[in-house]
């Protein structure tokens, strides 16, 4: 069977990238084919309503929560060897999945991301010990200046967590950590002096490809007044050294997978072999 094998050597300028900025677009990892049907996965399990589905106050979807066998193309997609070469050689392991999720801007309204980190909510709502864990996001659609591409300051992932925080929510309310209203939003007294220091920069990029970045890079997007929707998927690969050992406020599995076994790859075949849904 084929298995095409992708040498993170290929990838030293984009590991290079990753280390010194916190993120790195990688254009091009996948084709119009394997974004059709994870778009078709997308429109498959949002039509079914549950927890998982979290919506915009004008009722349009903001994030689909994912666990395994919810979506079996996106199943496949993220165990592809190209995402799990690079995820292991930037987090020097092997990985499992922490996370996957859709976040959705429709055109003309898609909602903003404040600024945050997403590390600090992984660390005060689930217990995860390390920040041993990055987020790749699979453009479902064009990300243009136009269309609510995610902002990064660049370099900010190696001031760790930038805010102190307090834990606010009781245990089971994650509300405010997936709305607009967001909780550990980052401040201006913050970001002034550190956007003036390192500067800011947008992950813009065709459908196919994929933006990683550290789980301490600061980050935002911005509404969606285009024509356009845009969406994203997003897989966030933990270490498997890297495991909430105890938190009295640890969230569902969705938000927090308790199943950290290593994600074994699959090649581009896996995906011709599935029939769609
Ligand atoms: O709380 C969480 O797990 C989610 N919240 C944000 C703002 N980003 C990380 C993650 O998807
Ligand atoms: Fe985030």
């Amino acid at each position: 069977m084929h298995r095409e094998r992708i040498d993170p050597q290929d990838h030293t300028a984009n590991l290079l990238s990753f280390s010194r900025d916190g993120f790195v677009v990688v254009p091009g990892m996948f084709d119009a084919h394997e974004i059709a049907l994870v778009e078709h996965d997308f429109q498959s399990a949002s039509a079914v309503p549950s927890p998982k589905l979290v919506l915009e106050t004008n009722g349009e979807i903001r994030s689909l929560f994912l666990e395994r066998g919810d979506a079996p193309n996106i199943d496949v997609l993220v165990r592809q060897r190209r995402l799990l070469d690079l995820a292991e050689a930037m987090l020097d392991s092997h990985v499992y999945a922490y996370q996957v999720k859709v976040n959705s801007k429709k055109a003309l309204s898609g909602d903003q991301w404040p600024w945050h980190q997403d590390y600090v909510f992984w660390r005060e709502k689930d217990g995860l010990p390390t920040p041993r864990v990055l987020t790749a996001g699979v453009l479902l659609h064009d990300a243009t200046e136009f269309s609510g591409p995610m902002y990064f300051v660049p370099g900010s992932h190696r001031g760790g967590v930038l805010q102190s925080v307090h834990s606010e929510a009781p245990a089971g309310d994650y509300a405010k950590d997936l709305a607009k209203d967001l909780s550990y939003q980052l401040t201006g007294d913050l970001l002034e002096p550190m956007v003036r220091r390192l500067g800011m920069a947008s992950a813009t990029g065709t459908a196919g490809s994929v933006v990683f970045f550290d789980c301490n890079v600061a980050h935002c997007s911005p509404n969606n007044l285009s024509p356009f929707d845009r969406r994203i998927l997003f897989i966030t690969y933990c270490s498997v050294d890297n495991v909430p050992v105890f938190a009295p406020r640890r969230r569902p599995n969705f938000l927090s997978n308790r199943d950290p076994s290593p994600l074994h790859p699959l090649g581009t075949d896996a995906f011709t072999t599935r029939r769609r849904g």
